[in-house]
């Protein structure tokens, strides 16, 4: 028998992930509509405007017991003040969780659960986070370079993004003087 060569890669420094089996999809501006919240600020950027993009390896698909390990690389930006960010979701299957770290850049993680109370966490290269279940979860980059996280959530997670894109989360994160803020 022999030892079989890796067929997928994973840097260390950059996050980014090559080799097979591996998805990619990107979110422009055009694709956030009714995220953010300065909405005359939203409607003069351009709407090609790259915000975020998320590399997935998917060994399995969909399965029961199965992983996805994913890495999200998120761009420096702001609409009016607020950060570039992703859309963020529940998972569909709600009780699943999910681990996030920080792979570079500073940002900041942004929770919330069904009863609409909001917590943060700040992100930088190396920290470890905990996305329990029925919880949403938001990614915000606050720094001024890619905020690149990596994550590893159950394959039948599932996304729901309609309640988001209906209610919101019940915080944002601005950028005040040059630094986050959280405001409810
Ligand atoms: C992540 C997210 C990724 C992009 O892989 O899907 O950061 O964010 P949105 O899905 O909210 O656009 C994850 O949490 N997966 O479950
Ligand atoms: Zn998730």
């Amino acid at each position: 028998m022999e030892i079989i060569k890796a067929k997928t890669f994973f840097d260390g420094d950059t996050g980014v992930l090559k080799g097979d089996k591996i998805s990619r999809s990107e979110r422009r501006l055009k694709d956030m509509e009714g995220i953010f919240t300065d909405k005359d600020a939203y409607e003069r950027m351009p709407p090609d405007t790259l915000v975020y993009k998320v590399e997935v390896h998917e060994a399995v698909k969909d399965i029961p017991g199965g992983l996805y390990f994913g890495v999200s690389h998120v761009y420096p930006g702001r609409v009016g003040h607020e950060y570039f960010m992703t859309k963020g979701h529940f998972h569909a299957r709600r009780d699943t969780a999910e681990y996030y770290w920080g792979i570079t850049g500073h940002g900041v993680l942004l929770f919330m659960d069904e009863k609409r109370t909001v917590w943060a966490e700040e992100i930088i290269p190396g920290s470890l986070h905990y996305i329990p279940g029925n919880i949403a979860h938001r990614l915000i980059n606050s720094g001024d370079s890619e905020l690149t996280v990596g994550a590893c959530w159950p394959s039948d997670a599932g996304h729901d993004y309609t309640t988001i894109v209906n209610a919101g989360f019940s915080a944002r994160i601005l950028e005040k003087n040059g630094r986050p803020e959280i405001h409810f």
